[in-house]
């Protein structure tokens, strides 16, 4: 039955994983994934996690199904949280979402069905390599703007906002709201002031990807300046929230897609067909993983614990930027690795090429994707020398 059924590539990072599990290298050392581990190497499951998730439990709920849209408690705590005072929450029809990716597939499927303008969505270049998957699995055609200058390893500003006005009137612009995957680097507040202002003027939708909110400064109010800011000026964009990166909750899947609408009768006829759109493909989410993000974001004094462990993880990465920099340095390294500490968020856009990349998987047992990127959670005090030792050798 299925003999016309091709061999099909493997995800370009969730692959990584593989390549490194078969390797037998005792110090390998893996870059390729976004997630974050502690100084010894291990994945992190925040003690504010923990707590919320003994309350949970000790709360013996039932099993029984969660509405369409999920568990409100953590629907209303997600959407302040992103948007604080910058609206009237009465505006935003908001949903529960299987994590950033779910949420993004909603937006997807719910802009294919409904969106009166241009079904053409601009994602950066680079971009999360899924964006394009997303995107046109949802059946809307995905381009690119300028977002990266190769020369600077900065944004190319000028280029981005002269793509943002050249774009078919009332385009969809894919944003991400903080700590931009794969490069980490940013928009400054004022740069964003402009983009919101090119966005406005050529009539485009905003569609806010929020994977990393309080990854990129620590602060979970600064990451949310973009989508606070566009607010502000009248735009009414639609949001996409991860809690997998700022919980640590990866695997429980905890999400929450949003738009923000002209009314509340505008928001409850939306509303009334996220639902109809979210009823064929899952039915309604899960309910643990909602339950716990909403204890910590409901509870004052667990909610701040859950800020300044964000912060921890945040500084920690900043302190492995710092340190990578500085092994590179110590070996003599004549390039300039300012880039390493400049760039925020998870990932270092490091500007090694791919037979760069191939040379540190096979000669160094270091993976990470072929673009260049590295996770720099999976940095630690005891792998930093040997990493920049490789990637020393190999761009020496
Ligand atoms: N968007 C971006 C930019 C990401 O980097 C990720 C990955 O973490 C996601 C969305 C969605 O991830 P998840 O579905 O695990 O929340
Ligand atoms: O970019 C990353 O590493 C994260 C995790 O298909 C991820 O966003 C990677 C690939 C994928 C899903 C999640």
């Amino acid at each position: 039955t299925w003999a016309n059924v091709p061999q099909g590539p493997p995800d370009a990072i969730l692959g990584i994983t593989e390549a490194f599990k078969k390797d037998s290298h005792p110090k390998k050392i893996n870059l390729g994934v976004g997630a974050y581990r502690d100084d010894a190497g291990k994945p992190y499951v925040l003690p504010s996690v923990r707590t919320a998730e003994q309350k949970v439990v000790d709360a013996r709920l039932d099993k029984e199904y969660a509405g369409i849209t999920g568990v409100p408690s953590f629907v209303s705590s997600a959407i302040k949280l992103a948007y604080a005072d910058s609206l009237d929450p009465s505006r935003v029809s908001a949903t529960q979402s299987i994590s950033g990716t779910g949420a993004l597939r909603i937006g997807g499927a719910f802009l294919q069905r409904f969106y009166p303008g241009v079904k053409t969505v601009y994602i950066p270049n680079p971009s999360w390599a899924n964006h394009t998957a997303v995107f046109s699995d949802s059946g809307l055609k995905v381009e690119k703007y300028r977002y990266y200058n190769k020369e600077t390893i900065g944004l190319d500003f000028e280029g981005m906002v002269e793509d943002i006005k050249n774009m078919p009137k009332g385009s969809i612009v894919l944003l991400h709201a903080c700590a931009h995957n794969p490069t980490g680097v940013d928009p400054t507040q004022e740069q964003w002031r402009a983009i919101s202002d090119a966005v406005k003027e050529g009539g485009h939708f905003p569609f806010f990807d929020m994977a990393y909110q309080g990854f990129a400064s620590g602060d979970t109010d600064r990451d949310a300046f973009a989508l606070r800011h566009f607010i502000k000026e009248g735009h009414n964009p639609c949001l996409a929230q991860s809690f997998a990166k700022n919980m640590g909750l990866y695997g429980e899947r905890v999400g929450a897609f949003s738009i923000v609408t002209a009314s509340p009768e505008e928001a409850a006829r939306v509303a009334s067909q996220v639902k109809i759109l979210v009823r064929p493909l899952y039915s309604n989410p899960p309910v643990h993983g909602a339950r716990v993000a909403s204890a910590i974001l409901g509870d004052a004094q667990l909610n701040a614990q859950w800020l300044a462990e964000v912060k921890a993880m945040a500084d920690r990465i900043i302190d492995m930027r710092k340190l990578l920099k500085l092994n590179l340095e110590r070996l003599g390294s004549r390039r300039d690795w300012s880039h390493i500490t400049s760039q925020i968020g998870m990932f270092a856009y490091t500007g090694l090429g791919p037979e760069q990349m191939e040379l540190l998987a096979k000669e160094h047992s270091v993976y990470a994707t072929k673009d260049g990127r590295i996770s720099v959670a999976g940095i630690t005090t005891g792998n930093v020398q040997r990493l920049a030792e490789a990637i020393h050798a190999v761009t020496g």
